[in-house]
């Protein structure tokens, strides 16, 4: 079997409302959907959506990418080698969306041609995790009600909570939050970098007295002796998300003493980087999470499948609620959360089907 082509399809849904957080807001998704086929007609797919706050990267950016640099490499590669077409995708520097959604896009046409979902292929670690869901920016009340919704309407327990404001406005919505919530929800705190290393000492220890269990990317971590000073004062773990972006870059912020745990996407490691990250992080004993680039429901899908796949990121809620914001997607089958739980999809590949009307709507390269 060879690839026969690779697309890369710009998308615009609109959001619902917008989604803040410290270092951006997003208002409508203008991702990518990356389209593989393979010459005996298997058609597997991945979603890079861009974020240049964090990668640098933008809707242009990664159709250039994947069509001027990494389809002329894919053509005619055999999907099954996994490894060589790594290889040759990492003679590329960053990138990190537009390489994440080509990795997706290979499991998914690996897992057919297999006939098993991807999950059974990584290894099958269980049939359905638990759901957490990012609270953007707001006031209290609307964190609040954000917060509401998910437990009423999805049955949703744990919460990410993007912090990285004036320390008061930040700890006033984390009250309401456990106020309402109560104290059996589970509650971690995101600050994407918004503040300096005494700022996020105090808030830190302050997240802690509310039962705030893990607190991600503080400060930026090129701040590397504050990063540092913030790892040794916190009773909270840190945790490295946009800092922790590649295996080398993991290995170093777990060996330097940048971060103590390990944020996971699929939207920038896919699934073959995002299990290598994993198995460094098992061994050496330190956790490590899926997280939720704003994902869309692709994404979503395949974040369900490596969390279900890996048993380090079973035990762990992943982040899934963010396609809920957008007004609609070009899946043909949405992702569903039941009781705070959420299922890998049984068809082979990804099982994520995409509805041939919706994207002709939403691709704004026609
Ligand atoms: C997160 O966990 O930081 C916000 C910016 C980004 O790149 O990802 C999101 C979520
Ligand atoms: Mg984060």
């Amino acid at each position: 079997m060879k690839i026969s082509s690779v697309e890369a399809i710009p998308l615009a849904v609109p959001y619902r409302r917008p989604f803040a957080f410290a270092s951006g807001t997003v208002t409508a998704a203008d991702h990518v959907l990356v389209r593989i086929t393979t010459d005996d007609g298997l058609v597997g797919v991945g979603e890079a959506p861009p974020r240049p706050y964090t990668y640098g990267e933008t809707a242009s950016s990664v159709v250039a990418a994947v069509r001027d640099l990494f389809a002329p490499v894919l053509v005619g590669a055999d999907p099954f080698a996994r490894e060589r077409i790594r290889a040759d995708l990492h003679r590329t520097v960053a990138n990190n969306a537009a390489k994440g959604a080509v990795d997706t896009a290979l499991w998914d046409v690996v897992g057919q041609a297999c006939g098993q979902p991807v999950h059974v292929l990584l290894g099958h670690a269980a049939d359905d995790v638990r759901a957490a869901h990012m609270i953007g920016l707001g006031t209290p009340r609307e964190m609040v009600a954000d917060a509401v919704e998910m437990r009423d309407d999805h049955g949703v327990e744990a919460f990410k909570v993007k912090v990285g404001r004036e320390l008061g406005v930040d700890l006033a919505a984390v009250r309401a939050l456990r106020a309402e919530l109560g104290d059996a929800v589970e509650l971690y705190a995101d600050a994407n970098r918004g503040w300096d290393a005494d700022t996020a000492i105090v808030a830190a220890r302050r997240l802690a007295d509310h039962g705030v269990t893990m607190l991600e990317e503080p400060n930026p971590a090129d701040d590397v002796l504050g990063r540092r000073r913030i790892v040794r004062a916190s009773p909270i773990p840190v945790v490295g998300d946009e800092s922790t972006i590649t295996l080398g870059g993991v290995a170093r912020s777990l060996l330097d003493g940048d971060s103590e745990s390990i944020s996971v996407k699929v939207a920038r490691t896919g699934f073959t980087d995002s299990a290598k990250i994993v198995g460094l992080c098992e061994g050496l004993g330190v956790s490590a999470m899926i997280g939720n680039q704003i994902d869309g429901m692709v994404n979503t899908v395949a974040s369900v499948a490596l969390g279900c796949g890996l048993a380090a990121l079973a035990r762990h809620p992943v982040e899934v609620t963010n396609f809920l914001l957008m007004s609609d997607d070009v899946l043909a089958e949405p992702p569903v959360i039941t009781d705070g739980r959420i299922a890998a999809r049984q068809a082979p590949g990804l099982g994520a089907t995409i509805d041939p009307d919706k994207l002709a709507h939403y691709r704004t390269d026609t």
